[in-house]
This record gives structure tokens, C-alpha cells and sequence, in this order.
């Protein structure tokens, strides 16, 4: 047992000793034309939120407040979120968060793979001598206390450990890190996106995939990128090239990510893919989502504009405007329309006379008058023309320019309804 009488301060000393660059310069393409413009991480998520909030809150929860954001694909809307919401840190306590833009440092490349992105930063990591390294990724959401998980690289003893969770075989399949451990916990075995994942003993049908968060001991890890950098034929990336070079010669632990209070495997959600991103908003406007955004012990921070009350009004005849199991979000106005099971970002007006009944609305979009949406997910700014339906029919959806989802969710963008694009 670590936290003892005698060394009571054990977590926050290795939370505090920690930099925690965070990974964000995915595009993340099965999210099709919704990543056109900006990078995954800035995606926005859960009514009020961009994906990369739940990480960053994640961090300073946690005690990790020394975080550098490594970027390169469209991080102009990232950096942008960054500087509004994330730059209240206080260098004089110790605590940062800095952009880490892919600046071709140690060769005139832009970023190759992941470990490239974290190798071309080692000087700065090098003059900040943290003792961890919390290589985190930056696109996905989940609530996760990092001290555990540090407590338990050190006491395992090991020189990097990887955050790994139970998953259908048929979902990991040629999409996650998939690892075989042994009784003590340390990675026997690791394959990046296998075809046929290694099922866990005595569990059939799951196997442990890698959330792509890994912590290192620091002069461990400029040993492994120095060397890689210089493998001939690497990608330069962790899931590739890196963990699976290091599993037979060196300590590679495996943290599995569970629920702090039932045990149980915790909620963590890639939302790669339109029809995973839009399920994952759906879930939240359930009575009680495993994700609980309403949680005051883990706040999570985010950048938001200053806006009036969302407001449910009467139209002219007399229509009643409102919402039901759906979160609505500062700004928003909804009048003579009803909204049923849906997520509204900031600033959407519903215009009389319409149904919104399972759509994801990022902010300020418009919804014409005489408008049935179904499920759809329908990007920033957005002006829906009056009379339209949409989420109702992929066919009709197809035909009229939007793209349809394999499970059948509609995603309209600026684009596709003609309108310009530009912020
Ligand atoms: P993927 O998510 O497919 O697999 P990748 O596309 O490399 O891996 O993205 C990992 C993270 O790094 C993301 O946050 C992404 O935004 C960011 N990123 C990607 N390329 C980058 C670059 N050049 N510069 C900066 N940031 C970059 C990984 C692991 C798997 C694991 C899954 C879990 O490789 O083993 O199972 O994550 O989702
Ligand atoms: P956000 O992700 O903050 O909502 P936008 O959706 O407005 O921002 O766009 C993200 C970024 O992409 C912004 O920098 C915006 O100016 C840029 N952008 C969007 N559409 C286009 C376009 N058609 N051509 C060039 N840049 C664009």
C-alpha cells in the first residue's frame, strides 16, 4: 500500500511530477466531411463540449498540469477552442498548457506517426525533467483518474504501462492495439489493429485493447524514440512500431481502465465513426447515461460563449415549444416546435411549426419552419430551409446530397446544403 502516513502525499507527487502531452492531430476520417475542417479532437461533443475537454478536465482532475497539445491536421479550430477555454493555467504554480504544433524540428517532416510527434518534442519535454511521461490520446471521451494509474506503473515496476479495456473481438477487430497479458499483469504480446484479436483466456469473445494512453518512466522513453527514430522501415508510431518492439526485451505493464466505484468496466467511447459519435450524444439524453455529465466531483471544463437562457416559447397560433429527454444548451430558442430526444448545442433556433426527434445539432444552426428531423447530425451554422425533411428516409437523404451513415444516421454540413463553409 502506497498512500500511507508516511508518505501521504505519494499520488500528487507523481501526478505533479508528470507531463502529459496529449496526441490531437488525427484527422479521424470515418468521421467524413464532420473532420473536413477541423481536427477529431476539436469535434464537438455531449451539448456543450469538444472531445478533447474530456482528457484535458481528465488531466487537471487528476493532478497532471503540465500538458502540451501536439497538433497538425485543421488545428486552427482546436487551438482556437484551446486559447478561449484552456488557457487559465498558472506557470508560476507549476501548471501549463502549451501548442505544440508539428514544426519540423529535428528533420522537414511534418509529424510521421505518433511516436514521431512525441520524438520531435524531446527537447522540451528534456528542460522540463518530469519524472512520467502521460502520452494521452486526445480523441476520446471518458472520465479517468490518472493517479491510480501511475501509482500502479510504479509499483509494478515497470518502464511504460498502457491503459487497456475489455472489447467485443468484432470490435477491435482491425481498429485497436490488442494486447495478451500474463497472470502479474505485464504485456506478453501486442498487435496494432490485428485482423483476429487474441481473446482473453477464460473470456471468449473479448479481448484487451489499448486506449492509446501510455504512461513512461522519462529516460526510458527518450531511449525508445531516439531508437526508433533511427529504425529504418519504422512508421514512428506506438501502436506499430514502438510497444510491439519493446514487449519481449523490456516492462511493459497493462493498467485495465474500470469504474472507480462499482469495478465494472468504465465508460470510454472512441466516437470514430458518425454512427458511434451519434449514438454516443443519443445516450446522454437518457435518464441515467453511464457518462454523468452532472458529476461536481469530476468537472469538466470546456470553452463556452456567453449566452442568454435557452428558451421554449408559444408561437403566433398558439404551438407550444418544447423539449423532452434532450439537452438543450445556452442560447438556443424553440418556438412553436417540439424537440424530442435530441442534443442541441448553443445558439440552435427551432423554428415554429417542426420536429426534432433524435438529431444532433451543433451550434447555431437553423431550423426552418415546417422541418421533420430525424436522426441526424447536422454541423455548425447550418441553416436548414423550411419544409425539409431529414433523418427520415437515407434513400431520399442520399438522393439530396447528404451522406448516410452505414447504420442509417444522416450527417448535413454547410457544404451539402449549398451554404459556405468559412467560420
Ligand atoms: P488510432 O486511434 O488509430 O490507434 P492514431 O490515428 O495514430 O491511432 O491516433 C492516436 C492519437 O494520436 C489520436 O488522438 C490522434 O488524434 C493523434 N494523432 C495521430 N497522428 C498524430 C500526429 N502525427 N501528430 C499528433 N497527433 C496525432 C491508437 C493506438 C491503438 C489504440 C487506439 C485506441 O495505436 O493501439 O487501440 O489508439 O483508440
Ligand atoms: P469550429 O470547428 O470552431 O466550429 P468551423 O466549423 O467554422 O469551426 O471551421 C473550422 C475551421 O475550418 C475554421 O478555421 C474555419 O475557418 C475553417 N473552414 C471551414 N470551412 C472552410 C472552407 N470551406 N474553406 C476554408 N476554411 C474553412
Amino acid at each position: 500500500m502506497v498512500i500511507s502516513d508516511d508518505n501521504p502525499r505519494y499520488v500528487s507527487r507523481l501526478t505533479r511530477n508528470t507531463l502529459g502531452p496529449v496526441l490531437a492531430g488525427g484527422r479521424g476520417s470515418r468521421l467524413y466531411e464532420l473532420t473536413s475542417w477541423r481536427a477529431k479532437p476539436a469535434v464537438y461533443f455531449g451539448g456543450k463540449y469538444r472531445i478533447i475537454d474530456f482528457p484535458l478536465s481528465n488531466c487537471v482532475n487528476s493532478g497532471v498540469r503540465k500538458i502540451g497539445v501536439l497538433t497538425q491536421y485543421k488545428a486552427h479550430s482546436l487551438i482556437r477552442h484551446l486559447m478561449r477555454g484552456w488557457s487559465h493555467f498558472r506557470r508560476e504554480l507549476g501548471e501549463y498548457i502549451e501548442v505544440l504544433p508539428a514544426s519540423q524540428r529535428y528533420s522537414d517532416d511534418w509529424y510521421q506517426g505518433t511516436a514521431d510527434a512525441v520524438y520531435q518534442n524531446l527537447d522540451i519535454i528534456r528542460a522540463e525533467r518530469p519524472e512520467f511521461v502521460l502520452i494521452l490520446a486526445g480523441d476520446h471521451v471518458y472520465k479517468m483518474d490518472y493517479g491510480p494509474l501511475l501509482v500502479e506503473h510504479v509499483e509494478s515496476g515497470a518502464d511504460m504501462t498502457v491503459c487497456c479495456l475489455e472489447v467485443p473481438v468484432a470490435e477491435a477487430a482491425g481498429t485497436f492495439g490488442v494486447m495478451e497479458i500474463d497472470n502479474t499483469g505485464r504485456v506478453v504480446g501486442f498487435q496494432e489493429k490485428p485482423a483476429q484479436p487474441a481473446e482473453i483466456p477464460g473470456r471468449p469473445g473479448y479481448c484487451l485493447a489499448s486506449m492509446g494512453n501510455y504512461v513512461f518512466t522519462t529516460d526510458f522513453l527518450y531511449e525508445r524514440l531516439i531508437e526508433d527514430a533511427a529504425t529504418i522501415g519504422s512508421t514512428h508510431d506506438f501502436g506499430h512500431d514502438v510497444i510491439p518492439a519493446m514487449i519481449e526485451s523490456c516492462h511493459v505493464h497493462a493498467h485495465p481502465f474500470r469504474d472507480p466505484v462499482s469495478g465494472d468496466k468504465a465508460y470510454w467511447r472512441d466516437v470514430g465513426t458518425l454512427d458511434s459519435y451519434w449514438q454516443a450524444n443519443m445516450e446522454l439524453v437518457t435518464t441515467t447515461p453511464q457518462l454523468n455529465l452532472y458529476d461536481s466531483d469530476w468537472p469538466l471544463w470546456t470553452y463556452q460563449e456567453q449566452m442568454p437562457p435557452a428558451k421554449f416559447v408559444f408561437d403566433d397560433p398558439g404551438r407550444r415549444g418544447l423539449a423532452l429527454q434532450s439537452m438543450v444548451a445556452g442560447g438556443c430558442i424553440i418556438s412553436g416546435s417540439e424537440v424530442h430526444g435530441s442534443v442541441l448545442f448553443s445558439g440552435v433556433y427551432v423554428h415554429p411549426h417542426s420536429l426534432v426527434d433524435g438529431a444532433v445539432l451543433l451550434p447555431d444552426v437553423e431550423v426552418g419552419s415546417g422541418t421533420t428531423l430525424g436522426r441526424v447530425i447536422v454541423d455548425r451554422n447550418c441553416q436548414i430551409p423550411e419544409g425539409m425533411q431529414i433523418g427520415l428516409n437515407p434513400e431520399e437523404d442520399r438522393s439530396n446530397g447528404f451522406r448516410v451513415s452505414a447504420g442509417g444516421v444522416t450527417l448535413v454540413t454547410r457544404g451539402m446544403l449549398g451554404q459556405a463553409e468559412g467560420s
